[in-house]
């Protein structure tokens, strides 16, 4: 099922990879490094061996982990058994942490470009020259422009919370994260149904449909843990999914879902469970609001109407319907994490919302469950004010309902591109790659071109850096201090992690928190950033007073909050304080008031739709340069069905060009049925710009540059999954 043909690479090949004794060139190189930074010790002496905490920072997951450090050397990284949302768990990325952490292909000192912009042309800075440089751009696009003329943007981590305490003090509002190119419309449509977004109990279920969630690929713990562990214990698992993930593999069912259209499954699903009374109606009657509205708005949709719109026959629809029933209030529509897909994505995870509301599985074990207390305090700080600055942030107004501290990067590319309503000409990125993870690279690259002054704080030459002005090395998590953060965890609940280092931070690499500190000093905005981490993060713990001890003990504080019933007869947070099956808010926002089914765009006869989805060796667009990493999935190909393929002459192997109207690629044929006949897949994080990527510079090709940039009209959140492609042989 590996969209390459390679080797398949066993446990035991895989370990004794990430191990210490290690071959290949990239590898060689590692030792290098490693032999240039560690003092030898002499003889057959026995090496020091420590074992230090982590949390895994491969993805955002955090998952906690033991490195063994032998000589002052990260030879291994275990999982901590202690750590309740990952447990005994570190996966092939997780082990592979140890190559992030000794990469040649590190950024190793700060960089000023020389050339022209994507050249490849740097001159190496001292810090101080570096962050008098940075302070002097910044300064200088405040005074032409205002403040807000400057972007920032900073990917997971728990030091992002900096970048957006500077971007405040320095005066701008526009700040974006990563999430709106991942999961708002998600977040939107289970916010505004329930006033919460609910974590999953998928340990305690006892039916699970997952729709555009790949949990055995795309990893999200514990969910991906416990949904293995549910099923031993004879939970049903329903997987609706144009291909056949890893996940449809292993599920009791796979449906080859037509995309886009879940909606229409979901509302036929909610019209059966009406029409047939099969919901929860003392949970209902109790807890909703537009129950009327709702069982006149479903009539529409009978299954039979939807068999002709999703592909999933009409008396499958009507069974899952029942089974469902069933076994609630333990059955969960799972919510879904990655919802960058579709213009209506808020309103298709409404309908998933609205079958878990008829469910009644609402703070019941097995069902959908509210995020625990965690208890951190946050040492605030009053921002100066700044008079010039406009009224709203950049991209405010462009979408129905977007969420005012997340905003949308791609309508604030846009606004950048067109200057209106206002001019921003600077962009500083931390931790995110937008040039691999934003639909449209090339609209990206376009907006760098408006730019006065590009900051990119990374690990890596990440194609973002690579278009940068300025390039500052940043340590890994292995060699860095971070402030204590919560996590939460469905059944595993919530707990508080941290980072020390592990080892000290290698080459000249600087923490962010030290970065912006130093940039804020040469701001006169010192005061702002007036403390130690270690300071920042003593004042996070002062209401816990048992975690600091259990951090370093453990290596992480668990909280027992309770799992259940926490909701008692509290009012739920939304406008009518019930959970809201239909939405008097959206209505006057001028969105549906409950979801209203429209066909996704036809995919013409000579196309494909084009999706993005995850494997288990790639984060996001950003680790495919990992030396381990790229041994198990070297380069991308392109899925294709072999119906489509034959009519087009393509067989396994060929070179062919995906092209859509933005952009083309030209990468190699996976002809697979695993995917549907008018769907084609690509993973992310492949045709490189950057060529200090050596490892991966000019393997396969970049979906970011073929994929069209829309967007969900409530949110904003970026839409990946509504670009049609041509598929052809390439030409020599
Ligand atoms: N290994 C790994 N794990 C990860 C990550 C990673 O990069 N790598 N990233 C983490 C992050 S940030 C996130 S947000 C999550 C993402 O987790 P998920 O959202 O579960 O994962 P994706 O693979 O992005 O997308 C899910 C699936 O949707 C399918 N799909 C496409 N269109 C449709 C449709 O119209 N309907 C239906 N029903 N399915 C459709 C795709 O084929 C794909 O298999 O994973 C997290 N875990
Ligand atoms: N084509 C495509 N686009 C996508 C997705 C996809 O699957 N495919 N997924 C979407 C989703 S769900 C999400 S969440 C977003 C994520 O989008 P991004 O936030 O761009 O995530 P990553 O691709 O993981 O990029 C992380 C960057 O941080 C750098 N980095 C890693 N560790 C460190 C560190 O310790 N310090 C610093 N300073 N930098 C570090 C990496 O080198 C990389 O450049 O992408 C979205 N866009
Ligand atoms: S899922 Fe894997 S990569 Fe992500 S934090 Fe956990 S071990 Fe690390
Ligand atoms: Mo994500």
């Amino acid at each position: 099922m590996q969209a390459n043909n390679q080797r398949p690479m066993s446990r035991r090949r895989f370990l004794k990879l990430s191990g210490a004794a290690a071959a290949g060139t990239a590898l060689a190189g590692q030792s290098q490094v490693l032999h240039a930074l560690v003092k030898k010790r002499g003889g057959l002496q026995e090496p020091q061996v420590q074992r230090r905490f982590s949390v895994c920072d491969m993805c955002f997951n955090k998952c906690g982990l033991i490195a063994r450090v032998e000589d002052g050397v990260v030879k291994m990284l275990n999982p901590n058994p202690k750590f309740p949302k990952s447990r005994g768990m570190l996966c092939a990325r997780g082990n592979a942490g140890t190559k992030q952490l000794y990469d040649p292909d590190r950024l190793k000192y700060p960089l000023l470009r020389k050339g022209a912009r994507g050249e490849g042309k740097w001159q190496r800075l001292s810090w101080d020259e570096a962050l008098d440089h940075a302070a002097e751009k910044l300064k200088a696009i405040g005074d032409q422009y205002t403040r807000c003329g400057v972007l920032f943007m900073a990917g997971s981590d728990l030091q992002s919370q900096f970048v957006h305490r500077f971007a405040e003090v320095y005066g701008s509002y526009n700040v974006l994260s990563h999430e709106s190119n991942c999961l708002l419309s998600r977040n939107r449509a289970f916010l505004d149904t329930f006033g919460i977004v609910p974590f999953p109990d998928v340990l305690n279920s006892k039916y699970v449909i997952m729709a555009g969630a790949n949990r055995f690929e795309a990893l999200v713990t514990p969910d991906s843990i416990d949904m293995v562990t549910a099923m031993k214990d004879g939970c049903k698992l329903v997987v609706l999914d144009p291909r056949f993930t890893k996940t449809a593999a292993l599920a009791h069912e796979w449906h080859p879902i037509k995309p886009g259209t879940d909606m229409a499954f979901f509302l036929a699903v909610a019209n059966v469970i009406v029409s047939e009374n099969l919901y929860d109606k003392n949970f209902v009657a109790r807890n909703t609001y537009g129950m009327e509205q709702l069982v006149q708005h479903v009539r529409q949709y009978p299954p039979e109407w939807a068999e002709q719109e999703c592909e999933i026959p009409a008396k499958d629809i009507r069974r899952i319907a029942r089974e469902l029933a069933v076994a609630a209030p333990a059955a969960i529509v799972y919510p879904g994490r990655r919802t960058s897909d579709y213009e209506n994505s808020s309103q298709i995870r409404r309908s998933f919302a609205i079958v878990n509301a008829l469910l009644g599985n609402w703070d019941r074990p097995g069902g959908l469950i509210l995020p625990g207390k965690v208890g951190l305090s946050s040492p605030g700080y009053d921002a100066p004010f700044y008079e010039d600055n406009p009224e709203e942030r950049v991209d405010f107004g462009k979408a129905l309902m977007m969420f005012p501290e997340e905003g949308s990067f791609k309508l604030s590319r846009d606004a950048v591109i067109a200057g209106k309503p206002y001019p921003v000409k600077g962009w500083f990125t931390y931790k995110t790659n937008p040039m691999q993870t934003g639909a449209n690279r090339g609209k990206t690259i376009e907006m760098i071109n408006e730019l006065d002054f590009m900051l990119t704080v990374d690990i890596q030459m990440s194609d973002t850096a690579w278009m940068a002005d300025l390039v500052l090395p940043a340590p890994s998590y292995l060699e860095r201090q971070d402030p204590a953060s919560g996590l939460q965890g469905g059944s595993a609940g919530a707990c508080v992690i941290t980072r020390d280092p592990v080892v000290p931070a290698l080459f000249e690499s600087k923490p962010v928190f030290w970065i912006l500190k130093e940039i804020a000093a040469r701001l006169d905005l010192g005061e702002y950033f007036d403390f130690t981490l270690g300071e920042f993060r003593k004042k996070q713990l002062q209401k816990l007073p048992a975690a600091a001890e259990a951090l370093r003990k453990d290596g992480v504080y668990s909280i027992n909050n309770k799992l259940y019933g926490v909701q008692g007869k509290k009012p739920f947070r939304t406008r009518s304080k019930k959970i809201e099956l239909y939405s008097e808010r959206y209505k006057k926002n001028g969105a549906d008031p409950m979801p209203v089914y429209r066909p996704p765009r036809t995919v013409p006869e000579d196309r494909f739709r084009i999706v993005v989805g995850r494997n288990a060796y790639i984060t996001q667009g950003s680790s495919t340069n990992n030396s381990l990493l790229c041994q198990i999935f070297p380069e991308n190909s392109v899925w294709i069905h072999p119906e489509p393929a034959e009519t087009l002459g393509i067989r396994e192997g060929d070179e062919v060009e995906v092209a859509s109207p933005v952009g083309k690629g030209r990468l190699k044929a996976h002809v697979t049925e695993e995917t549907r006949k008018d769907t084609v897949y690509m993973a992310s994080g492949f045709g490189v710009l950057s060529k200090a990527l050596k490892n991966i510079y000019g393997k396969g090709a970049c979906i970011a540059d073929i994929l069209e940039d829309y967007d969900d009209e409530i949110t904003g959140n970026m839409a990946m999954h509504e670009t049609m492609v041509t598929v052809s042989l390439a030409q020599s």
